[in-house]
């Protein structure tokens, strides 16, 4: 059972029966719960035998038509009914089976946290439910009764009749069994009202723990927010009479878009000022969208099979960015997700681990819920989009839902869709989600002068991509780049094209030019790949200051910033260069506040590493920290009385609001505080402890406390207010190692791991303490091979338990490679380490054997 099997892609055969209906009769009890199934089928094949997918199901009894099977089922594995068995026309199959939700501790099928029932089914968790055709292509109506004396009892679809101690649903909208939910626990609801554009009531709900609700009300709003958004931009509506959302403390992931009941993380749900930042409004308003924007992608067009999944994600991850570019900042919202796809996607692709977006092949399905499959899944849709405009991505989109809706698709037919509305050929492009790897493109420049004193610029560009495992050589792909031109001056003199780029070396040539401009190139980084150009820290500096683009503009900027630090890791000086450019970042106060916050935060050290690995060297954590710090003191020293005077000037008075104005201010006082802590000894952090009106300020005045050596009464206080608030207290397990200088976080995460509240099972602890150890990039690399071992030890033991957070947790290990002998013999040590644990999962052994290559 625990044995790895490789699915591979071009295996898929339809499934030889349809599924007409789907009928649930579950009584609900912490050790027995017994799931009565009545699930009518139709062959579509003659002669096929009835495979059924189920896990740990005790069958109490199984029929056809009402005639009993003599058969004993499987614990483990497929139930087979032979053909032989089988009527001619539809017929309808029976199961009883009981399953224990109390020794669940995967959180895959159905459990429990804190006396509350709940599932999660993607990928497969409905066959530890009972006995069912597990796939995403075989979709049908479910109607469920629940039993149980709990309260409030919810699944799918709209509600069809209740009775003290029992409720019955009905969703007609067919689907597959991923998408199935029930909840069933001692919950309240914070309510809220929405009507369709075309006058549809629908109540809806966000079910919390009783004394919860006060921390709900932000969710619904973001819930009402994206149900216009959807009509509005997608023209989208929603198709049943209630929307429910419920909070769960336990849940190996985000959240999920299950039909009419998503559940959620309830670090995702539940927010005050008092308890979330900033970035966790933001994230709850992006996800909270990201699920209910399911609806349409995902649920009324799902995947045909796991291969893909970035069908459903890559586009709900593109929908959910737009949502948040419409209701922020679109430039902040931009450099942000380049930030997150560059430090978890690109690292991604950079390491043993890489895959394409669509892959043709896998273990275990729930090690494939990566960065490649969300968030660069969505890159390629952005792609699309710049290609086709935005009239072509609208047609394409109306027809995607207009031809597939009811359907599950493949890539194919999403890239046949926009084929048919554009005209366009997409074959080449279709490599995008077949192949793995970051192309890197290499730009160079010739200028010819002509006799008036101007000239013509061309501008030639190489692509390649380096191997990755299982494919080592690659085809060029199409790639847009978007270019703009700078005269001297700072006037822009070619406003954005899009070079589409088909061959692996292509020039462009832009005459009549009245001087030699600077080459703003990759504007609002068109596309996922690496841009290598010969530029001098005066010509960054200059696109810093006068680029029209936002996103090329701090491009620049951390162009000028890897630099320095670089040097700086090598025995360099501050580059004095990039001070003074940061000294007109601080001064230019006609800039969004968010913006110079994203600015003056320094590349991360994981980040600098990488970006010395690209360059072929091997990366020094001790060296890269001291880098950094010595950066981040030498601007704080260089610009001490302006940022003192902006931090001041950027204090936001009066009630608290996460919205983006409020937010970047506080974002920005927050990335000088930083800078600042490192000369005052912390005296300003202190200071903002001792003022703080919110979790922001809160936590960003602890974090520098922490990095400065001197949180104790700090975090004693924060500990006595958080104490009974679980995701506070996550924070608290989690700046503490996160933040801590690299040569105290291993100690501080050794004892923080013994105490009786580092509740480890609970996922959200597990990785507060566990990834924001491994996020401390120089504490986890130490030489000595002890950050190795802390993760790897951790991991070991979370398997036994929970297999899916287990094997996430593994990619701490995707950079091993790039580091020194000695620290890769440590890695490699570590990682058998795990590798040899017995009853090691089928999860985390796929992910170890990649790791190792
Ligand atoms: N589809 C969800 C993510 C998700 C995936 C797997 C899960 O369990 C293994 C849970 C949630 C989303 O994209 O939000
Ligand atoms: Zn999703």
């Amino acid at each position: 059972m625990n044995e790895p099997v490789t699915q591979y892609l071009a295996e898929w055969r339809p499934y030889p029966f349809r599924l007409l209906e789907t009928r649930l009769d579950v009584t609900l009890s912490p050790r027995a719960t017994t799931v009565r199934s009545a699930l009518r089928f139709e062959p579509l094949q003659a002669g096929a035998d009835l495979v059924l997918d189920g896990e740990g199901l005790a069958t109490q009894s199984l029929a056809i038509d009402g005639r009993r099977l003599d058969l004993a089922a499987p614990a483990g594995g497929p139930l087979v009914i032979a053909a032989a068995e089988l009527p001619h026309g539809p017929f309808t199959f029976e199961a009883e089976v009981t399953i224990d939700p109390e020794a669940n501790t995967a959180l895959e099928g159905l459990y429990l946290s804190n006396g509350m029932f709940c599932t999660q089914c993607e990928a497969q968790g409905f066959r530890h439910i009972t006995w069912y055709p597990d796939r995403p292509d075989v979709m049908a109506p479910f109607t469920v009764r629940l039993n149980s004396d709990l309260p409030v009892l919810l699944s799918n679809g709209n509600p069809v009749a209740s009775g003290p101690g029992w409720a019955e649903w009905h969703d007609p909208w067919p689907k597959p069994a991923y998408l199935f939910a029930l909840v069933a626990g001692d919950l309240v609801a914070v309510p809220g009202k929405f009507t369709t554009a075309s006058g549809r009531p629908v109540a809806l709900n966000v079910w919390v723990r009783p004394g919860d609700q006060d921390r709900a009300g932000f969710a619904m709003e973001a819930l009402i927010a994206s149900m216009r958004w959807d009509e509005q931009v997608y023209g989208r509506e929603y198709d049943l009479d209630v929307f429910n959302i419920v909070a769960v403390d336990d849940f190996n992931m985000g959240a999920m878009e299950n039909k009419g009941l998503n559940i959620f993380n309830s670090r995702l749900v539940l927010a005050s000022p008092e308890t979330a930042t900033d970035t966790d409004y933001e994230r709850i308003e992006a996800v909270i969208a990201h699920e209910y924007f399911h609806n349409w992608t995902g649920n009324r067009i799902t995947c045909r099979d796991w291969f893909q999944l970035c069908l459903k994600e890559g586009l709900t991850v593109f929908r959910d960015q737009q949502f948040t570019s419409d209701m922020r900042s679109a430039a902040v919202k931009r450099i942000e997700d380049v930030k997150t796809l560059r430090a978890r996607q690109f690292r991604e692709d950079q390491g043993p681990l890489a895959h394409p977006p669509r892959p043709d092949h896998y273990q275990e399905i729930n090690n494939f819920y990566t960065a490649t499959v969300y968030e660069k899944g969505a890159e390629v849709i952005g792609m699309l989009k710049r290609l086709v405009g935005d009239e072509g991505y609208r047609k394409a989109l109306d027809l995607y839902f207009e031809r597939h809706d009811g359907q599950a698709c493949t890539i194919e037919d999403w890239l046949r869709v926009f084929e048919d509305a554009t005209g366009r050929d997409l074959a080449q492009f279709a490599r995008w989600y077949t192949d793995a790897g970051t192309p890197q493109l290499t730009m160079t420049e010739h200028w010819r002068p002509d006799a008036a004193g101007g000239g013509s610029l061309t501008l030639g560009f190489t692509q390649a991509t380096a191997p990755t495992p299982g494919q080592p050589n690659k085809a060029p792909r199409v790639i847009p780049i978007a270019v703009g031109l700078i005269g001297p001056n700072g006037d822009e003199v070619m406003p954005t094209r899009i070079l589409e780029m088909t061959e692996a070396a292509q020039s462009w040539t832009f005459d009549s030019l009245g001087a030699r401009p600077v080459v703003s190139a990759l504007r609002g980084f068109s596309a996922p790949v690496t841009l290598q150009r010969q530029m001098d820290g005066p010509t960054r500096a200059f696109l810093l200051a006068h680029d029209t683009d936002p996103f090329a503009r701090w491009e620049a900027g951390r162009g000028l910033a890897l630099e320095a630090l670089i040097g700086m890791a090598a025995g360099a000086a501050p580059d004095p260069g990039f001070v003074a450019a940061m000294g007109a970042v601080i001064a230019d106060n006609t800039l969004d506040p968010a913006f110079r916050a994203l600015v003056l935060r320094l590349p991360g050290e994981d980040e600098i590493a990488a970006e010395t690995a690209s360059r072929g060297n091997v990366p020094d954590p001790d060296a890269i920290h001291a880098a950094r710090e010595g950066l981040a003191r030498a601007l704080a020293e260089a610009h001490q009385t302006p940022l003192g005077a902006l931090y001041d000037a950027m204090a936001v008075p009066g009630e608290y609001r996460p919205d983006a104005a409020d937010a970047g201010k506080r974002d920005l006082r927050l990335a000088i505080l930083a800078l600042l802590t490192r000369i005052d000894g912390g005296a300003r952090a202190q200071a903002l402890w001792d003022s703080a009106g919110n979790m922001t300020e809160r936590l960003g005045a602890l974090a520098s406390l922490v990095a400065a050596g001197r949180a104790e009464a700090a975090l004693r206080q924060f500990e006595a207010q958080g104490r009974g608030n679980r995701l506070v207290m996550d924070k608290w397990f989690g700046v503490q190692v996160s933040a801590a200088p690299p040569k105290d976080a291993l100690a501080t995460a050794e004892s923080l791991s013994q105490r009786p509240d580092f509740d480890w099972k609970n996922p959200n602890r597990y990785r507060a303490l566990i990834g924001g150890f491994a996020a401390n990039h120089a504490a986890f690399h130490a030489a000595d091979g002890g950050g190795y071992r802390f993760a790897a030890g951790w991991i070991s033991r979370m398997d036994e338990l929970n297999p899916q957070i287990a094997a996430r947790q593994c990619s701490v290990f995707e950079t091993w490679a790039r580091y020194d002998a000695s620290r890769r013999a440590h890695a490699q040590a570590a990682m058998q380490a795990i590798a040899a644990r017995p009853g090691l999962s089928r999860n985390t052994k796929e992910m170890i054997s990649r790791l190792l290559g």
